[in-house]
């Protein structure tokens, strides 16, 4: 396939890199983290996005070494923003189903993020993990919940991303191991126009509550939808409204 070429020689050549995109407290309009985003840089300054490759982000053995790479960025930006003294919050780190496999004669998942944190003197409360619905159906879903839970136990935030728009059931919420659920923008950008999707974002915000867990917007694009979350109570919010994804040079900062 021809996305699996092209993250061969993005690997080879290093071209792989992250964009950030901050996550934003809606009450102080203040940064909490930053999502990170995997971009492909080609030679003549174009820049592709994960749809791009994503069968490589599919591949047992290509995720992983994508996800090494992408974890080795992000625990570097993580330490050069800490030494730096900046609140960063934390950084978000998409995972996919496949990068949960167990390779033989490779760590697992798990103790890799564990081992990258640890050896750069970073705290867990420093990263979040988040993994879409499709996990919990594919076929290691027992494990991943496992694999799931020990990173929370370490302390890392697990978020369950794109939520409402995957095939995942109501059970998942109740048996799943999670601290965060992330409102697919696709909800949030119709709320302001359409009673179902309001009533839908305002459904899950009031459920994330009752249970107990963190409840994230995403795509939020304009002043009104952002009214529209305050005015539900939701307390956090990631958009094109608040900042879109860019290289960490491009980001500033404060010192704490
Ligand atoms: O960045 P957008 O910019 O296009 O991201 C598209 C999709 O790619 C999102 O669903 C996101 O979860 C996924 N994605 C982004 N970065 C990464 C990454 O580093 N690893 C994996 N596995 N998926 C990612
Ligand atoms: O991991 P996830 O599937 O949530 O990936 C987030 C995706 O959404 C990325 O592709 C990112 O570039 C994109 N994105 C972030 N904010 C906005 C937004 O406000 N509007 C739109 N249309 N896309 C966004
Ligand atoms: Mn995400
Ligand atoms: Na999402």
């Amino acid at each position: 396939k021809a996305a699996l070429a092209l993250a061969e020689e993005a690997l080879a050549r290093g071209l792989f890199g992250l964009h950030y995109q901050p996550k934003i407290a809606l009450d102080t309009g203040r940064h909490v983290g930053f999502e990170a985003l995997l971009r492909l840089k080609r030679a003549d300054g174009s820049v592709l996005s994960p749809a791009a490759f994503a069968a490589a982000l599919d591949d047992p053995t290509l995720s992983r070494r994508i996800g090494r790479h992408v974890l080795r960025c992000a625990v570097a930006q993580a330490k050069a923003w800490a030494t730096a003294g900046v609140d960063f919050g934390h950084i978000a780190i998409n995972v996919s189903s496949s990068q949960f496999i167990a390779l033989p004669g490779s760590p697992c998942l798990v103790d890799e993020i564990l081992d990258a944190t640890r050896s750069a003197g970073l705290s867990p409360r420093h990263f979040q993990i988040e993994v879409t619905e499709g996990v919990m159906l594919s076929e290691q879903g027992g494990d991943i919940g496992a694999q799931l839970e020990a990173l929370r136990m370490a302390g890392f935030i697990v978020a369950f991303d794109d939520f409402g728009t995957g095939f995942a059931s109501l059970v998942h919420l109740k048996e799943f191991a999670y601290d965060q659920i992330k409102i697919d923008g696709s909800f949030v950008r119709a709320m302001t126009g359409s009673s179902a999707d309001h009533a839908i974002v305002k459904a899950i915000i009031d459920m994330a509550k009752a249970l107990g867990k963190q409840v994230v917007a995403e795509g939020v694009e304009t002043v009104t939808e952002l009214h529209a979350l305050r005015e539900l109570g939701c307390p956090y919010g990631q958009g094109f409204l608040f900042g879109r994804p860019a290289s960490a040079s491009d980001i500033e900062l404060l010192p704490d």
